[in-house]
């Protein structure tokens, strides 16, 4: 299903045509996409499907943003194209997908908070191995392969600091609202090439 939608976008961007872009992702399955000739810039130029986490290092294409409500840099995850906070219902079915060509990630449970500001510890023990099916304290998803996604379920209303416990001090880390009426933050840019 995730990789249906990945080749989609792929096909989306390269050629620009949607019928197209349907017969080809039913046959190609997924990653049989000529990657090469698009390299990382695809995850740039796609936007998520809905109930879909995108990530990636903000370096390779997500960017960060300096959030003046959570009073924080997130960086590295996003629900439409740059990275930002990130808000969804809860009873969302949720799919974690990893953008990058090349580097596998995570998305790991930091700590619960209840208001601004976001302060993001230094150097938590995040899990690499997976750790529950739902959304809460001491989830872990396990590594990611690049193009590869898993579903989790939201359950527990509430505001989470979430990261990858690969990369959480190079940036990838972010605030995620699980609430009703949660929007998504402001989005940040693309980093500097
Ligand atoms: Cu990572």
């Amino acid at each position: 299903m995730s990789k249906r939608i990945a080749a989609l976008s792929l096909a989306a961007v390269a050629a620009g045509l949607a019928a197209c872009a349907g017969r080809d992702a039913n046959q190609a399955g997924g990653n049989s996409f000529a990657l090469p000739s698009f390299s990382k810039s695809v995850s740039i130029t796609a936007t998520l499907p809905k109930d879909t986490i995108g990530e990636e290092l903000p370096t390779e294409g997500v960017g960060t943003v300096d959030d003046t409500y959570w009073k924080a840099t997130l960086g590295g995850f996003t629900q439409s194209k740059y990275a930002q906070a990130l808000g969804f219902p809860p009873g969302t079915k949720l799919t974690l997908m990893n953008l990058s060509a090349d580097i596998t990630h995570t998305l790991d449970y930091v700590k619960k908070i209840k208001k601004p500001p976001a302060n993001f510890p230094n150097n938590p023990n995040l899990p690499v191995t997976a750790s529950g099916g739902k959304f809460g304290k001491g989830y872990a998803s396990g590594p990611i392969s690049p193009g590869k996604s898993v579903t989790i379920m939201l359950a527990k209303a509430g505001i989470y600091l979430i990261g990858c416990a690969f990369h959480y001090g190079e940036g990838m880390h972010t605030v995620l609202v699980i609430n009703k009426n949660a929007t998504p933050g402001p989005e940040g840019t693309p980093p500097a090439q």
